[in-house]
């Protein structure tokens, strides 16, 4: 296979050996986030659908998850970053009950590359722990992502137990199971202070700066 279908389908079949030398390789002609959302992305997104529709089982998934998150954790280090390291704080966390994490540190690598300092918090995060971290941090918004419908759910509670305790941070929403009207038109009907939806990572950067301006 050329370089790139390879690559795309090194996420697909969860193949590890040789994913450094094709990644290399890839870089010397494109930038190490263009490979990311064209290529990689790509590949995630078959996988969702094969496993969604029953021609894939979990422990495939979670080899793609893997090669997945080894290629990005490859890529980073080459990607640009500006020297402005003080554009703001922000709490990231994916939410209570979930486990799915690789879109929601793409937001951390995006934000910190791009001037933001990330408290990046994992997966399986309750309100209680977010709310913390954001304090201690003196956080100027908190990030929540979540796959899951049951997320979603979660998300609308999180903003329910922000408003009882009086925080009113901007919030930024993102991950696969949310819509745009959801968030823009339920969850803002919910929640005292500002809740934004992103439906990429680079949505999140621009709802960022437009929060700190
Ligand atoms: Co899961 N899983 N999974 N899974 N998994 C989904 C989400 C699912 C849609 C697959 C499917 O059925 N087609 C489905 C959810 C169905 C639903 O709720 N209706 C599902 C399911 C059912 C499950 C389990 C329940 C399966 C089981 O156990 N029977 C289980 C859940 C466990 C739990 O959470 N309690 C489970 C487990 C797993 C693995 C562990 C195997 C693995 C995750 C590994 C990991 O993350 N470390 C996994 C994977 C890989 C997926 C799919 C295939 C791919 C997700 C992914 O990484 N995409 C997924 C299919 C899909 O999403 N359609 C699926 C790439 C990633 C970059 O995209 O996270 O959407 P995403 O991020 C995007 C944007 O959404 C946005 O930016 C990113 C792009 O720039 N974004 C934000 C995300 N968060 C943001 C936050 C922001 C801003 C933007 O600001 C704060």
């Amino acid at each position: 296979l050329p370089l790139f279908e390879r690559l795309e389908r090194r996420i697909v079949d969860g193949e590890r050996n040789g994913l450094e030398a094709d990644l290399d390789e890839a870089m010397q002609t494109r930038p190490p986030l263009e490979i990311v959302n064209d290529t990689l992305l790509s590949g995630m997104k078959t996988v969702g659908e094969l496993f969604g529709s029953g021609q894939m089982q979990l422990p495939f998934v979670l080899a793609s998850a893997e090669v997945m998150k080894t290629a990005v954790a490859y890529l980073e280090p080459h990607m640009e970053k500006t020297d402005d390291d003080g554009k703001g704080t922000i709490v990231l966390a994916t939410v209570k009950g979930d486990v799915h994490d690789i879109g929601k540190n793409l937001v951390d690598i995006i934000l910190s590359n791009n001037g933001y300092t990330v408290v990046n918090l994992g997966i399986k995060q309750p309100i209680a722990t977010i709310l913390q971290a954001a304090d201690e941090h003196r956080a100027h918004a908190v990030g929540m992502s979540g796959l899951l419908v049951k997320s979603t759910v979660i998300m609308k509670e999180n903003l329910q137990e922000m408003n009882s305790r009086g925080k009113k941070l901007p919030v930024l929403l993102g991950g696969a199971a949310l819509t745009r009207s959801y968030v823009e038109n339920d969850l803002t009907e919910v929640y005292e202070g500002r809740v934004s939806y992103a439906r990429d990572a680079f949505e999140g950067l621009r709802l960022m700066d437009a929060t700190m301006a």
